[in-house]
């Protein structure tokens, strides 16, 4: 059985979907703090606070879970308005999930980011192993986290498994506050208004990935063979690299007309400025066969076609 937490977010919503699918809708209990009637509608879902440790762990038992999903986290840049209370939720509900995996033996999964590294960190092709002096509070919490769920896998033998995202282009439920979101926000202000203010500088590059192959990820590494992991938390994965002016190109192919100008915010920037320009993902493809399927263009034409798709029923 399958815990997620976190499960309304923009990873959660999707996953919940995807491993129902996989393992069967009863096996798999969605919870989030909010109340997320989607979730409930082909699944087991309870309203959780992952930072009540006791209400967590009963959930546990109810339900026999043998694998958590922890996607519970406030995002780059709305961690940097808030730090402390970005610092008590995400770590919050990573030790309550370290802590019930230890006792309940539960395998457990925690995405960790492209942020977890930092401005003196190599920045073309970022090694696996590299120095890790992030700059903001959510590099700060998704460092602290990797080196939790090592020492857990080390110290309690969890079965702690992680991946370093880049920014996550999905087309189901919007990011919340990343510094990655204009690679989102761009197809929706293209499809609703035929143009969009990038808040990035033009020449940041970001790694990036599609939702389709980060669910892929999710799965995968919790498959893999624990034997053939000589790392754990956490693996390099992307699947392409891009600067807002090289998607703005992109776009123009499919929609002509489409116009992009720039309104830069400085919190964003100086965020993407510490990050990789793109990260080096040999291990993961190594020890569990990471290999991805999207690209630019195949998750521009999906993303216009889907984000069409809304606006025709009125949805967005
Ligand atoms: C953010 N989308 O921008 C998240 C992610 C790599 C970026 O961590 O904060």
């Amino acid at each position: 059985k399958i815990l997620i937490i976190g499960a309304g977010g923009q990873i959660g919503s999707e996953l919940t979907m995807r491993l129902r699918s996989v393992y069967g809708n009863e096996n798999v209990v969605a919870t989030d703090m909010r109340d997320c009637p989607m979730l409930a509608a082909n699944g087991p879902f309870v309203q959780l606070n992952a930072l009540d440790g006791e209400a967590y762990a009963e959930v546990v038992k109810k339900y026999k879970i043998d694998a958590i999903y922890n996607l519970v986290a406030l995002l780059s840049a709305v961690g940097e308005a808030n730090p402390q209370k970005a610092w008590q939720i995400n770590m919050g509900a990573l030790m309550n999930s370290l802590e019930i995996a230890r006792e309940y033996n539960c395998a457990l999964f925690t995405p960790s980011s492209i942020g977890a590294f930092g401005p003196n960190s190599p920045k073309v092709k970022t090694p696996q192993d590299t120095v890790m002096r992030p700059t903001t509070i959510y590099g700060v919490c998704k460092v602290t986290g990797e080196l939790l769920g090592d020492y857990y896998h080390k110290r309690f033998g969890v079965d702690t498994r992680s991946v370093r995202f880049p920014g996550l282009i999905s087309n189901v439920t919007l990011p919340g506050g990343g510094t990655t979101d204009y690679a989102v926000e761009i197809y929706y202000d293209a499809v609703k208004k035929g143009s969009y203010v990038c808040p990035i500088p033009s020449d940041v590059y970001m790694d990036m990935m599609y939702m389709p192959d980060a669910l892929d990820a999710c799965i995968q590494i919790m498959e893999a063979d624990p034997s053939k992991l000589v790392h754990r938390n956490s693996f390099n994965v992307t699947s392409m690299s891009f600067t807002p002016e090289m998607l703005y190109a992109e776009l123009r192919k499919a929609m002509p007309g489409f116009t992009m100008t720039y309104d830069v915010d400085p919190v964003k920037e100086s965020i993407a400025r510490s990050w990789p320009d793109s990260l080096d993902d040999t291990c993961a493809r190594e020890e569990w066969g990471w290999k991805p399927k999207w690209d630019m263009k195949s998750m521009t034409e999906d993303m216009l076609r889907a984000v069409r798709e809304k606006k025709e029923k009125g949805l967005i």
